[in-house]
């Protein structure tokens, strides 16, 4: 379907001129769509193989973005600035579903804003974990629990049994020529699983969280503060430790999330030090000290997590994330093996850095 009939289908306040892809997201196709007026607007098609509820995703979406609308208000912030402003259809729905199913949904552009593919410096690393931190603290109070519209996204004893499963199919033939990496799954399975049980014994207690915190998903302002958290379609009921754990993985690289020379990727501690410190800025009021003593090891956990993901649609036959090519995650599960065998290096003195960090603020 033409994009300009589209976005015909959304309360845009002026008549949209120009539709043009935007972004790298591996799961939905972004546009911007440019008016006569002076807004723009992010026009999204939705993923409906992955989101299977497009309804029930926009509903979380649009309860988070109230909630934290609400909360911008009361401390005197703008609140079309400082949240996401959901554009609904003109027959007031939060998406549109077109002739072939496809679900669309748009939002406000935020003007002025920007986004970094890389934290290069500690600054914009503080200013990241401040701007996360500040989100799990405005959701902290939303009540109404939030439909799970992705079963299992961050619960990797529900990961091993996608993994077990397509293993056991190997259904384009990959499986022989990837013994080692399959390797590096295995060995780690049980460290995993244990960390796991916590979160489902209700040692590590359940939250709002975003779930996609990497360094994209954050939008920044001129002065490389943050104006407020985007990409909103994972928000769950999950860990906070995801959160953190996935802004780690995105933020502390040194290389590209599938860098083809291994030797960039490694853990930067420099940058990691200082998205903790302004993490716990904003969390170490409501963070339990067992939360606190996790929050180093949510960095292995989110990264071996994503290294199995990307492995495990290599070896599916790259169904899930989009590919530039037959051999791309193959590329991405190396590049972040690379990053987790750095993170392990160097864990003791993450979980040091944390120690430190959380006792200046407390
Ligand atoms: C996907 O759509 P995007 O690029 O923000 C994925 C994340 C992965 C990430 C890897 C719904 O995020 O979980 O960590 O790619 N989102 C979903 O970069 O699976
Ligand atoms: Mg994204």
């Amino acid at each position: 379907m033409e994009l300009l009939s589209i976005c015909r289908q959304f309360q845009f306040g002026a008549t949209p001129t120009e539709v043009k892809p935007l972004g790298e997201g591996f799961i939905n196709d972004t546009f911007i769509v440019h008016t006569d007026g002076t807004d723009s607007y992010l026009l999204q098609r939705k993923n409906r193989k992955i989101f299977t509820d497009v309804p029930a995703m926009m509903n979380n979406i649009a309860l988070v973005c109230d909630h934290i609308k609400a909360k911008v208000v009361a401390k005197g912030g703008d609140p079309m600035r400082e949240a996401l402003t959901v554009t609904p259809t003109v027959d007031g729905k939060l998406y549109y579903q077109d002739e072939e199913g496809e679900y669309w949904a748009a939002c406000l552009f935020i003007k002025d804003s920007i986004t970094y593919q890389a934290a290069r410096t500690p600054e914009l690393a503080f200013q990241g974990g401040k701007g996360i931190g500040l989100f799990q603290s405005m959701v902290a109070d939303l009540k109404a629990p939030l439909a799970d519209i992705l079963p299992g996204f961050h619960n990797i004893r529900y990961r091993f049994k996608q993994w077990d499963e397509v293993l056991a199919k190997d259904p384009v033939g990959r499986k022989a020529a990837v013994a080692t990496e399959i390797g590096w799954i295995e060995s780690r399975r049980e460290e995993m699983l244990k960390f796991w049980e916590l979160v489902e014994n209700g040692t590590i207690p359940t939250r709002v969280t975003h779930n996609d915190t990497k360094i994209n998903n954050i939008l920044f302002d001129q002065k490389g503060d943050v104006l407020c958290v985007i990409d909103l379609d994972t928000v769950l009921n999950s860990t906070c430790l995801n959160d953190f754990g996935d802004a780690i993985r995105s933020y502390t690289n040194t290389g590209l999330e599938d860098d083809p020379n291994l030797e960039n990727v490694s853990m930067n501690m420099e940058i990691f030090e200082a998205y903790a410190k302004g993490y716990l800025s904003q969390t170490i009021s409501f963070l339990t000290p067992t939360e606190i003593e996790y929050l180093a090891f949510s960095a292995k956990y989110i990264t071996y997590e994503q290294v199995l993901r990307f492995l495990m649609d290599y070896i599916d036959g790259d169904n899930y994330y989009k590919v530039k090519d037959a051999n791309h995650n193959l590329q991405r599960t190396l590049a972040q093996y690379q990053l987790l065998s750095s993170i392990e290096a160097q864990y003791a003195q993450m979980c040091e850095v944390v120690k430190k960090a959380a006792a200046a603020y407390r």
